[in-house]
This record gives C-alpha cells, structure tokens and sequence, in this order.
C-alpha cells in the first residue's frame, strides 16, 4: 500500500535514531493496514502523519542535591501525544536507560490502550533518566521536587495526568503531589493518579495492572477452552506490575514457579512465596536473589540481561519488566518448552521477530496495550473518584477492573474476527484502538 509505505519511509527518515519508537509505530501501523485500505480519506486528511507526530514534546533540564551536597543533573521529558479523547493520560518513568526514543514509544502506545480503556483518557508518558537505585529517601525526594518544579506547568486535572512507571510508585507520587500542591496552592487531587490512599489515592490501583494481566488472560483463555488452574507460569520482573500479577495468577489457581529483576531470576518448584517477595521488594526494595537465601529449594540464576527466566519451562510467560525482553531466541526456546499462552504486563516486551513467531506456532498472544491497560483504567477510575470528591470499595473498583478487562478481551477478539485475523490479538487491539482514536481525530479536525 503506497500510502503506508510512504508514511514509514518518511518516518524512518524523520526518526532514524529513535529504535523504539519506530518500532511500535510499524507494528501498529502495519496490523492496521485492512483498516487503511478500507479508507482512502484517511490520506486526503493526513491522518497517519498526523496520528504518528506528538502534540507536544517537551525535554527539560532537572538539577538536584544528593546527600553529599554534590549537584547532579538529569533530563525529565514529558510527551503529550494524543488529546482526541481526553487529558493526556499516561505515567512517569525513572530509569537511567529513559531517552526521547524510550518516551516516545510509551506515549504513542498509550495513545491506544488508553483508547481501549472506553475511558475518557488522551495519551502520554514521561519521565527521566535518574536511576533509583541505591539513592536515599531524601534524594529521590530533591529529585521528585525538582522535576515537578518544571513538570507543573505542563501539567493539570483536565490536561494531562502522570502516573507511576518503572522506578515510580506510591513514593515518588507523594513527593511529587506534595510539590505540585505547594506550587499551586490548590487541591487538585486528579492531578496525579497512584497516590497514597490518605490522599485521594483509588483502591485497587496498586494491584490493577497485575490484576488487569490474568483477567485478560483468563478471557482469552476461556474463548481458547482453557484455564488458569494448575498451570505453569513464569514472570519476568518483580515489581508493581509482576507481583500483583503473580498473586492474581494464585489465587486462580495457577503455579508461579519464577520470577527475575535485572540482576537475574529466581526458580521455586514449590511455588513463589509471595509474601516473602513483597517483603523483599516493597518493604527492603531489596534484590531478588534473597529471596534464595530466604526460601529453602529455591534457586537464583544470575544474568546480565535478566532473560534466563525465558528457559524455564512453563504453560504461560507472562513478561512484566521492560521493552524487547523477549527476542526471537527466547521465543524459540519459550515454545521448545511448550509454552501455550504469553501475556505482555510490560510495554513493548516482545520484538518484532519474536511476536512474528509467537503467532505463526499459534502461542496465544496478549498484547500490552490491551492486556495491560488495567492500570492507567483504574488511574482513570481513581480520577472518577477525585471529581466525584468520593471513593468507591476495593470490591466496587475491582469489579469496574475486571468489567473493563472482559471489554477490552472482546474488542480486541471481535476486531481480529472482522478483518479474518483468527486469534491475531495483536492486530485485533490495534484496528479496535485505531478506529476510536481515529475517529476522534477525524471528528475534531485538522489540529
Ligand atoms: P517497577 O519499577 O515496579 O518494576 C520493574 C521491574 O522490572 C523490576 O523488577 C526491574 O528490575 C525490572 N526491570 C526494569 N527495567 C529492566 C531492564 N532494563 N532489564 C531487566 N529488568 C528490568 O515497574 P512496574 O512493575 O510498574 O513496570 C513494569 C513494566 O510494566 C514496565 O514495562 C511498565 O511500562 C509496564 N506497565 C506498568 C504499569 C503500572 O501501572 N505500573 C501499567 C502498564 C504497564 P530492577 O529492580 O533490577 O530494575
Ligand atoms: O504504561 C502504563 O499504562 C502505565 N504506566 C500506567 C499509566 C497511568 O496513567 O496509570
């Protein structure tokens, strides 16, 4: 298709030093090209340039102190990407690997899981390329307030609402609250989503991207006359999103035998004991290789890049820590070992290659921007919450997670169906996330 290909050429031309973003932006495009063709305007409105280049890229300059009174600089970046349905909706990345390409690879798959959500929500990310690691309460707190002493002015209840990623959670949130709320001298608690519970915080937020995961997988496992129960299952990461995917998993009856973070993976026969997990995680913000030394029969796997996890043999992968943690080789020796189900709980976890073959061998593919969408549905259920000056039960958000999950299962099953795409998930969560967000772009005008 001439079109198409005219937008990838020019947009690896525009783009070339940024891997990751071109990379999410040809799987998307290419899965939607039945759609495309079926639309000769969308090239008279310049609809894929349009859809493709961010409304606002913003890159700022974030100095701060650490407890040797050293000055030290990072870079913060907030992109808003797409506002067609909603306030630019999206979370926060701390890592020292975060680069404009990383930023806006985030923010354009956001702009269509947020899309799936049915929630009125636009998409965005941001972040910075502090690292976490090792620093004291203190620092991360000076980082935290110097990022959102630029980041509040681009920033706002009803234009664009950050969240938690990789390296942010409830703690990072409050410092970063607590500043914005000193420098507005207001309380807009829909500011932010992930806050603390004492302040305007939802119930279930915490678990609702780890939950989300297996409520998808179930749905997807059931139209394929399968279960959780009694199944093997493998999760890269040990973080926000794996452990709550993890207890999900248990609690419907499914053997977790792994988990990993960057330094390597831990394998437990007996099944993961999760509550030693979080101890060493969200209380110690320790490293998963203790959990060896704290859980008897259990080993630890040490590895650079963190992917031994892939060679242990399990019915479902469930990949929840980073972009491109599942190559083709993993791929491989994933379904040498039978695997029959992967759910992505990270953003972008499978390359290319690897989804390619995942779905040529029939593995069950769920994609990230469906399968993961629980967490930014649940941050939009918690600015719900703040509007309505209200909180529902954790039953009551729950219930909302698990109803918006089975949706997002059946648009991504029901789009796939249309275009004769079989149990291409992949393609089915784009065409449904493109013919929202498309539609709302058209509707709106050239802007
Ligand atoms: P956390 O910071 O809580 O945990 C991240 C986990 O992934 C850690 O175990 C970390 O190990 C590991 N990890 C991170 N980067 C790398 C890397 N480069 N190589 C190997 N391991 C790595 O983050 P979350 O759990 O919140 O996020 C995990 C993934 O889920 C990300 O892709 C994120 O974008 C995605 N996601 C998160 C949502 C949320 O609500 N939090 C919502 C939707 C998607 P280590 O500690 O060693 O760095
Ligand atoms: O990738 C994601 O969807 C998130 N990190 C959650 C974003 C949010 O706004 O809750």
């Amino acid at each position: 298709m001439q079109y198409l290909n005219n937008v990838l050429e020019n947009l690896k031309a525009k783009n070339s030093n940024e891997p990751e973003f071109l990379q999410a932006v040809y799987e998307v495009l290419t899965t939607i090209k039945p759609v495309i063709e079926k639309h000769p305007e969308f090239q008279a409105e310049a609809l894929l340039e349009r859809i493709t280049e961010p409304e606002r890229l913003i890159s700022f300059r974030v100095p701060w102190i650490n407890d040797k009174g050293e000055v030290k600089v990072n870079r913060g970046f907030r992109v808003q990407f797409n506002g067609s349905i909603g306030p630019y909706k999206g979370g926060l990345r701390f890592h020292p690997s975060v680069n404009q390409s990383i930023m806006k690879f985030l923010a354009f798959e956001q702009c269509f899981k947020n899309a799936l959500t049915g929630l009125p929500i636009g998409g965005g990310k941001g972040g910075s390329d502090f690292d976490p690691k090792g620093k004291s309460d203190r620092e991360i707190m000076r980082f935290c307030q110097s990022f959102m002493n630029e980041l509040y002015r681009h920033i706002g209840q009803d234009v664009d609402v950050p969240a938690g990623d990789i390296g942010v959670g409830a703690r990072e949130i409050g410092y970063l609250f607590g500043q914005y709320r000193k420098i507005r001298n207001a309380y807009e608690a829909g500011v932010l989503t992930g806050k603390g519970l004492e302040y305007g915080g939802s119930l279930a937020r915490k678990e609702a991207t780890g939950y989300g995961l297996i409520y998808f997988m179930r749905e997807m496992l059931k139209e394929n006359n399968a279960d959780l129960k009694g199944k093997t299952v493998i999760i890269s990461g040990s973080g926000n999103v794996a452990i709550y995917a993890c207890e999900k998993a248990q609690q419907y009856g499914a053997k977790v035998v792994a988990l990993s973070d960057s330094n390597g993976s831990v394998y437990d026969a007996q099944g993961i004991n999760l509550e030693v997990v979080k101890q060493i995680k969200e209380v110690e913000r320790g490293r998963i290789k203790e959990y060896a030394n704290r859980v008897k029969g259990s080993v630890y796997t040490e590895d650079t890049n963190s992917r031994s996890i892939w060679k242990i043999k399990a019915d479902i992968a469930l990949p929840c820590a980073t972009q491109n943690e599942i190559t083709l080789e993993d791929a491989k020796t994933l379904v040498a070992n039978g695997v029959m189900a992967v759910g992505e709980g990270a953003n972008m976890p499978t390359n290319l290659e690897a989804i390619e073959y995942f779905l040529e061998k029939g593995v069950l593919l769920a994609p990230a921007k469906a399968a993961n969408a629980g967490g930014v549905a649940t941050s939009a259920l918690e600015m719900s919450q703040n509007s309505m000056r209200y909180s529902w039960t954790f039953e009551e958000v729950d219930k909302k997670l698990d109803d918006i999950m089975s949706n997002i299962f059946a648009a991504c099953s029901s789009s796939a169906k249309e275009y004769g795409l079989g149990k291409n998930y992949v393609a089915g969560a784009n065409i449904a996330a493109f013919d929202k967000l498309s539609k709302a772009m058209i509707a709106q005008g050239i802007i």
